[in-house]
């Protein structure tokens, strides 16, 4: 049997980071008389710092110096640190630690693939880090998700082709990533929304032992 691996994304995956992401936006948003909505949230989901701040501009039709662009990122990161400091092992998702005891003891190879600068942080704030045989962050990349590049670099660091593995994302954005990446898309959320992937699930409570086994032997089509 071909190995698989299986990557995970971390906002909105193994912990709900998204929502303040999410707040740290709105201020934002709201500072620069940007009117900010939860639908427009949902497409900077999985999208880096950087790119996340052009589209708000661009949706208030303003434009800014670097010098305050720069500044933004950084007030809206401060937030964000501010909002994750607290975090604990509560915090991570139904089931996720389930389905990773689960993998892990079916020895199959794990990795962790996040647009996010402060993935690691998390993980260690959950308590969660040790499951990861693999980190790619945002740190890590230059092309941000739809670019397959994050989901590439944990498959080549994990030394297993892109089509044996399996990506838990719950954006738009991370599911083309996977796709472009020829790697088996698995949404978490809203089926709607996420209706490029291979298969959607509400969270990790819906995914059992016999779904797993499936993907073991399955092929990307
Ligand atoms: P940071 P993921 C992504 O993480 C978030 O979904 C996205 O909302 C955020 O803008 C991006 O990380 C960058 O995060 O500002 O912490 O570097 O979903 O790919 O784990
Ligand atoms: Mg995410």
């Amino acid at each position: 049997m071909i190995e698989k691996a299986f990557i995970f994304d971390l906002d909105g995956v193994i912990v709900d980071t998204a929502k303040y992401h999410f707040l740290a936006w709105k201020s934002l948003a709201t500072a620069l008389e940007i009117p900010f909505s939860s639908e427009q949230n949902e497409q900077l989901k999985g999208v880096s710092r950087i790119r996340s701040l052009e589209k708000i501009l661009k949706w208030g039709n303003k434009t800014i110096s670097e010098e305050k662009f720069t500044r933004l990122m950084f007030e809206k990161n401060e937030e964000y640190l501010n909002y994750i400091a607290t975090m604990d092992d509560k915090e991570i998702l139904p089931d996720v630690p389930r389905v990773l005891a689960y993998l892990i003891k079916k020895q199959k190879a794990i990795a962790l693939g996040s647009a996010s600068k402060n993935a690691r942080i998390i993980l260690e704030k959950v308590k969660l880090i040790d499951n990861f045989q693999v980190i790619v962050d945002g740190t890590d990349v230059s092309k941000a998700k739809p670019d397959p590049e994050v989901f590439l670099i944990g498959a080549k660091k994990l030394g297993v082709d892109p089509e044996n593995c399996i990506v838990f994302e719950d954006s738009i954005a991370g599911i083309e990533a996977a796709n472009n990446a020829r790697m088996i898309s698995i949404g978490i959320g809203d089926a709607g929304i996420l209706h490029e992937a291979d298969y959607v699930f509400k969270d990790f409570t819906e995914i059992t032992e016999e779904f797993i086994n499936m993907l073991f032997i399955t092929e990307k089509v």
